[in-house]
């Protein structure tokens, strides 16, 4: 190291000067450790990100069970994928403040494989910061960009992770160094010394450094556990409603809405105000043998219960009573033979006005064509006349005012 030219005057001053970065704060073990619950809380929530992005999809892989049990299933994966990612953003930024010294490192690159070592870290970062806030922006639907927000954050998402895992096998060494090693008080190493840069703690008395650097590390672990608990206790409940009464900061109340259940899209905004109310309205069934029937005729035939969750893709999620017709029932009567693909289709013309069922749970008992909602007629803003409501799957796809089921002929 000593054979590395020293840096260039201006970089020795101010915030830069020898022995600017306090070592305890930037070493190998505060690295490893903060950098620990980060690669944890990104890798969950990468593996719940996919899961959701793969229900979404209209053509699952074949090779993902599509599991309409536990009934709350997606409603605990999206809402682990939502809270690990608010966990990650104070846990980042320590991260970041963490090993920041090293941007400064001298000279900034020692060789071409250090000069790629380097290269994907930046990867990493723009990545996991990118992912981080169009994330966040989501659960706030605020979209100050022109890219589609799905696609991107789920493509970004390989990238940020496959960066992750390459950095964890780079600093495998180091990172197992640090998780292992309790630093005796004077042996504890700057990374940016470690690194070759300039910070060098020798100008102060070692045993005064050393109860510094042990007190402000204790600080700094102290606080950004305090942060990520903070985050998760005053968002989480929005999806577990026991921890409702601290849901401070989530975006949707549980609860917070007409009948028990938010609302995303009002009838007024989607447009289907004047065709839901209609007294025309009527279920069109496409199939084998095609029929419709009138809300007194759907209301006629049997009705069942189902308590299943709604479970946004935003994070929040509630259970609620549903009521109404199977599903199974009316394609049944339309001939169409289980195992179908189903269309749905809702008065809403944009949007989530189509979307695909998978046989698994169109041919579900629990899924319903639910005409009530704990215990009262549907509200216009919940789908009236009719919505769609199945075990385990994403919000997204519970298609409220629904006019026509359609089987799929692949
Ligand atoms: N036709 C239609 N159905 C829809 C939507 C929509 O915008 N249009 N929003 C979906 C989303 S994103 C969610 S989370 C749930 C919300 O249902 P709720 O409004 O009853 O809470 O409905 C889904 N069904
Ligand atoms: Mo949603």
């Amino acid at each position: 190291m000593a054979t590395f030219p020293t840096p260039p005057r201006w970089m020795r001053r101010g915030p830069l000067r020898e022995g600017a970065f306090r070592p305890n704060l930037h070493d190998e073990r505060t690295a490893s450790l903060i950098g620990t619950a980060l690669g944890i809380a990104f890798t969950v929530c990468f593996v719940t990100g996919f899961i959701s992005h793969e229900l979404q999809l209209q053509r699952p892989p074949t090779w993902l069970p599509l599991p309409t049990h536990p009934v709350w299933f997606y409603r605990f994966t999206q809402g682990l994928h939502v809270a690990t990612g608010l966990a990650a953003i104070p846990l980042l930024l320590a991260k970041l403040w963490t090993v920041y010294p090293r941007l400064f490192s001298w000279p900034p690159v020692k060789s071409l494989l250090n000069a790629l070592e380097r290269l994907s870290i930046g990867v990493l970062v723009a990545c996991a910061v990118f992912e981080l806030v169009t994330g966040l922006l989501n659960i706030a639907q605020w979209y100050p960009w022109h890219f589609p927000f799905t696609a991107t954050h789920f493509w970004i998402a390989w990238i940020a992770f496959g960066s992750l895992l390459l950095h964890v096998a780079i600093k495998a060494p180091a990172i197992a160094r640090g998780l292992r090693n309790r630093p005796a008080p004077d042996a504890e190493g700057a990374l940016a010394a470690a690194d070759g840069a300039d910070a060098d703690g020798a100008t102060v008395p070692e045993a005064a450094s050393a109860r510094r650097g042990t007190v402000s590390r204790r600080v700094l672990m102290g606080s950004t556990a305090f942060a990520v608990l903070a985050v998760t206790a005053t968002t989480i409940g929005q999806s577990v409603t026991s921890l409702r009464w601290l849901d401070f900061l989530g975006v949707r109340s549980p609860h917070d809405g007409p009948q028990e259940v938010p609302i995303n899209r009002t009838a007024a905004q989607a447009g289907v105000v004047a065709s839901a109310f209609h007294p025309d309205w009527a279920l069109e069934v496409d199939g084998p043998r095609p029929y419709r029937l009138s809300l007194a005729e759907l209301r006629a035939m049997p009705q069942y219960h189902s308590r299943l969750p709604i479970a946004c893709v935003e994070g929040w999620s509630v259970d609620a009573d549903w009521e109404g017709v199977r599903l199974r029932d009316l394609l049944a009567r339309a001939g169409i033979p289980t195992g179908s693909l189903i269309r749905i289709i809702s008065l809403e013309k944009v949007g989530y006005g189509q979307t695909v069922m998978q046989h698994e749970y169109a041919d579900d008992p629990a899924t319903l064509l639910a005409l009530k909602l704990n215990g009262e007629t549907l509200s216009i803003d919940h789908g009236y006349p009719a919505r769609v409501i199945a075990p385990a799957r994403p919000g997204v796809l519970q298609t409220k005012w629904v006019q026509r089921l359609e089987l799929i002929i692949l």
